[in-house]
Formats: C-alpha cells, sequence, structure tokens
C-alpha cells in the first residue's frame, strides 16, 4: 500500500485533479486516455484486484456504479452510450494493482475490446 500510485492519489499525496470525491471514493481523468472521456473511478480502500473483493465491499462496489451514471450524466456521455470496465491480473490488462473502474464514452466503443 506504502507505494501504491491510487492510494497516493486518493490520499492528495499526487498532484491529481479530482473530478468527484467523497468519503469512499476518487474519480480523476486517466493520464492515457482511450476515449474522449476516460474516468477513473478509485475506492480509497486499498483492495488489489477484484478477487479481493469481500463481502462487505457489496455496497461499495454498488456505490461505484451510481458514481459511474452521475458522471456519465455530467460528462455528457450518458445518453449516446458509455462503457464501465475493470480489468482483473495481467491478461486482463490490469497495470495497477488497486482497484479501479474505467468509464469511457464519447466514441463509438467497439465490442469486443481488444
Ligand atoms: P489498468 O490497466 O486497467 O490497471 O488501468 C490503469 C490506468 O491507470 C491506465 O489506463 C493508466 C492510468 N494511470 C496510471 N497511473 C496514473 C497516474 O498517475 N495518474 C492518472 N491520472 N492515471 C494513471
Amino acid at each position: 500500500m506504502g507505494d501504491c500510485i491510487f492510494c497516493k492519489i486518493a490520499n492528495g499525496e499526487m498532484d491529481t485533479d479530482l473530478v468527484y470525491e467523497d468519503e469512499k471514493v476518487v474519480a480523476f481523468k486517466d493520464i492515457n486516455p482511450q476515449a474522449p472521456v476516460h474516468l477513473l473511478i478509485v475506492p480509497r480502500k486499498h483492495i488489489p484486484t477484484l478477487l479481493d473483493l469481500e463481502k462487505s465491499d457489496e455496497e461499495l462496489i454498488g456505490h461505484i456504479y451510481k458514481i459511474a451514471s452521475k458522471l456519465a450524466r455530467e460528462e455528457g456521455i450518458a445518453d449516446r452510450g458509455f462503457r464501465v470496465v475493470s480489468n482483473c491480473n495481467e491478461e486482463g490488462g490490469q497495470t495497477v494493482f488497486h482497484i479501479h473502474f474505467h468509464l469511457l464514452g464519447g466514441r463509438n466503443l467497439q465490442w469486443p475490446p481488444g
């Protein structure tokens, strides 16, 4: 946890503009955007991967999806459509081992993803 980049962002130890924050989560622009709107929604709690979720995290995950919907509306991508993605482990494309949810929109997203 000590050198977790998303813990540092959530704790205000890294200079990152937050687009949203509350007692449970922070959201900010991805440093390497894959769509015109690409935000990361990150719980303040350090959870390395989706596989580490506990029963007590169920409410947190529901909260994250509520915030994703709110941010999608605020970013103007709700009506045309958007995607919420969470990558897990190496072949799933996870590079930061503190769970996070990508909110992507503003272009026609392809399926299946690469
Ligand atoms: P994933 O590959 O699913 O683990 O996504 C990690 C994302 O985090 C990736 O799209 C790039 C982004 N990212 C990594 N480091 C930073 C950072 O320091 N600041 C911001 N804003 N985004 C970061």
